[in-house]
């Protein structure tokens, strides 16, 4: 029921021994774009970090095919619940990157309006991205729930949970994973599993053989990918999306990838990971990897991968630079979305903060006056 051995595709020279990944040319390239777009995202994040402008980035390296090779086996009609090392997923269905910066900056424009941290976005167009959640695990049952709703509405709607080797120590993983196997959800798990939760090594995670084998206890069918390889992951996922989306039920995936850098921005990983694993891994860049596999098919040469970088770098780089440019959320905001009628204690309450605001000084254009 469970596989042991990482599945892959894509050789070391590129060939992938006859299998055919029935997708157009435009959407291969897509899919390497997207992978650049995160690696080129990382890169200016932590330059922003470091210099001050944001306060905190997470870094992506070294696992961007896991996301967007999942992602694409996604229709833009179904669900992702990510973890927040998955701003590749929203990449790839087209989520624009200056939609992203404006997270980053918890600036006016927004969608959460500030309130969240960096990296925690939520989109609703192109494809439902819920948001991410800072406590891990919680979003398992989450997932679930949206995907048995869509069962019990008839809807052939597929939800995606991704969440990390540190993720399957949570409640939500085990309560999830169960009601999912009993109801036979629409739901596939994606385990990311890259060795570390920041700096516990997966042998003090769990005791069992992997993770793809814990889905056994639920009734539901494990798989092994090698997550570095955008196509095993996307022939894995879609596999486990088809059979979700047929009444087929649930799929625990389990990709083993590595992440390059730090847990955060916060985190310094040369201090806990041995340095023998980054240069085991870096062997394994899933984007050269892609690359290669691209140049054996005849979509791409040194030139166009360069010039397709530089496009790349520039765009994030624009979308920085115009969301920096963009104010701060308006006061007001702290007091919206949260009642239809503003209660009269909570009106004083603003009032009184506008009033304080514009005495100090701190009042910005905007501020003072209810939306509500
Ligand atoms: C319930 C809960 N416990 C602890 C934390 C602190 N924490 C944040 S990330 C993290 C590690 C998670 O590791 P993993 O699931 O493997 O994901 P990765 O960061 O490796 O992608 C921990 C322990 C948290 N956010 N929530
Ligand atoms: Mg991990």
């Amino acid at each position: 029921m469970t596989t042991t051995e990482p599945l892959q595709v894509i050789q070391a020279d590129g060939g992938v021994n006859g299998y055919d990944p029935q997708m157009p040319e435009s959407e291969l390239l897509h899919c390497y774009r997207a992978m650049l777009q995160v690696r080129a995202f990382d890169a200016i994040c932590l330059k922003l970090q470091r210099a001050g402008r944001i306060g905190f980035s997470i870094p992506n390296e070294g696992i961007e095919a896991t996301q967007v090779g999942a992602a694409s086996a996604l229709r833009k009609s179904d669900w992702i619940f990510p973890s927040y090392r998955d701003f590749g997923m929203a990449l790839y269905h087209g989520v624009a990157p200056l939609e992203m910066m404006h997270n980053m900056f918890g600036n006016a424009r927004d969608g959460a309006k500030g309130r969240q941290m960096p990296v925690h976005f939520s989109f609703v167009e192109p494809i439902r991205f819920v948001s991410i959640s800072s406590p891990i695990g919680t979003h398992i049952p989450q997932a679930v729930g949206v995907a048995h709703a869509a069962r019990l509405r008839g809807e052939d709607t597929v939800v995606l949970a991704s969440f990390g080797d540190g993720g399957t120590s949570s409640l939500g993983f085990h309560s999830g994973l169960n009601f999912a196997g009993v109801w036979r959800s629409p739901v596939v798990f994606l385990c990311q599993n890259n060795g570390w939760a920041i700096s516990c090594p997966t042998e003090e995670q769990t005791a069992s053989d992997g993770f793809a084998i814990k889905g056994e206890a639920y009734g539901i069918p494990g798989v092994v990918v090698d997550g570095n390889d955008l196509l095993a992951v996307r022939k894995v996922t879609l596999a486990a999306v088809e059979r979700a989306r047929a009444g087929g039920g649930p799929t625990l995936i389990e990709a083993k990838t590595f992440r390059m850098g730090g847990h955060s921005t916060s985190d310094d990983p040369k201090r806990y990971v041995p340095a023998e694993q980054f240069e085991h891994w870096k062997k394994r860049d899933p984007i050269p990897r892609f690359e290669k596999f691209l140049q054996a098919a005849g979509l791409l040469d040194a030139a166009k991968a360069v010039a397709m970088n530089a496009e790349v770098t520039e765009e994030i780089a624009v979308a920085a630079r115009a969301a920096e440019q963009v104010g701060p959320p308006a006061l007001e905001t702290i007091f919206s979305d949260v009642y239809a009628a503003l209660p009269a204690h909570i009106r004083k309450q603003g009032e009184q903060a506008f009033d304080l605001a514009a005495r100090r000084g701190e009042a910005r254009s905007g501020d003072g006056t209810f939306p509500l």
